[in-house]
């Protein structure tokens, strides 16, 4: 049984991780999750980048969007709306609210974010077992000068609300230095026959993982090799806006950069074949590189 360990954010991450279960359907896959995107709103606790990898798997995603429920329905969110009730630019649907009602009473029942998570999977059955990268709080927050004065606002205000048209002058992991790992993540990374870095948000996905204490030197101090998968296709973010991420930390948005931001742990790199340019400088920095198909337009 092939045991397999992927760090993932959202939709690019579980789309991957999609296909992955496909190509080894034997094998026993643990993702850790990233919760540096989780918000609270509406007096709810949301964790996008870990419902995204619950819904794809188990089967109840928006597909279009890449987030969010199937079938889904906005009565709540009109009635809130009526109401005034800010913020009216995050979509919460009917369906969808149910999850964040179900982890916000756990929650506050002194469940960790970990057993809510096994108990909302218990219903999705994803078919891995879906990890918090913590229980503690997390959350990203981008400073933005807007002109007044630079300010912090959450990443999904950013995200969301400002599409990250509105240059980020720092991103900021809130609470990231008294995270501990989730019970499981760094067994997870060392007992791993694989170690993946499906193709997920290196800044705002991947990145909040890696900082948690510990993850960074399991994954770079597993005897198992570490593979990774470029989210940048010809240059360009395949969805969602890393350059905009990459930008904001003062790195090139290309395959070959994204490589260098986590050379120290890579074993190997795929890139796409429009990027087989970059090949020789991956191999540079002391990493294996492949050039193959990686645009993921179905299972
Ligand atoms: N993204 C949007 O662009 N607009 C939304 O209104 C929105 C609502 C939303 C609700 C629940 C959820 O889990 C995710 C949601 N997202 C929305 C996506 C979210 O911003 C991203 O999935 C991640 O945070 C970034 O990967």
């Amino acid at each position: 049984m092939l045991r397999i360990t992927a760090l993932a954010g959202g939709i690019g991450g579980a789309r991957f991780l999609r296909g992955l279960l496909r190509a080894v359907p034997d094998s026993d896959v643990t993702v850790i999750g990233n919760t540096a995107d989780d918000i609270t709103l509406h007096g709810l606790h949301i964790s996008p980048d870990l419902d995204t990898v619950m819904y794809t798997l188990g089967g109840g995603i928006h597909e279009g969007q890449g987030w969010g429920r199937a079938d889904e329905t906005y009565a709540v969110k009109d009635e809130l709306a009526a109401y005034g009730a800010e913020p009216q630019w995050f979509g919460l649907g009917d369906r969808d609210l149910a999850t964040h009602v179900i982890r916000t009473q756990m929650l506050g029942a002194g469940y960790p974010l970990s057993a809510v998570t096994e108990a909302l999977c218990d219903r999705w059955q994803p078919g891995v077992r879906l990890l918090p990268m913590t229980d503690d709080r997390v959350e990203t927050h981008v400073v933005v000068d807007e002109g007044k004065r630079p300010r912090a606002v959450h990443f999904q205000e950013w995200w969301v609300r400002m599409h990250a048209k509105i240059p980020a002058e720092r991103i900021v992991l809130v609470g990231v230095e008294s995270a501990r790992p989730a019970p499981g993540v760094l067994e997870a990374i060392q007992a791993a026959d694989v170690v993946l870095l499906p193709p997920s948000n290196p800044v705002v996905s991947i990145g909040p993982i890696l900082a948690v204490a510990g993850v960074r030197d399991a994954v770079a101090t597993t005897g198992a090799p570490v593979v990774g998968v470029s989210p940048i296709i010809s240059g360009a973010p395949v969805r969602g806006m890393a350059d905009a991420c990459l930008t904001a930390i003062g790195v090139e948005t290309s395959a070959a950069a994204v490589a260098g931001l986590y050379a120290d742990l890579l074993d190997g790199w795929l890139v796409d074949t429009s990027d087989a340019g970059a090949v020789p400088t991956v191999e540079a920095l002391g990493v294996r590189c492949r050039a193959v198909p990686l645009l993921m337009s179905d299972v």
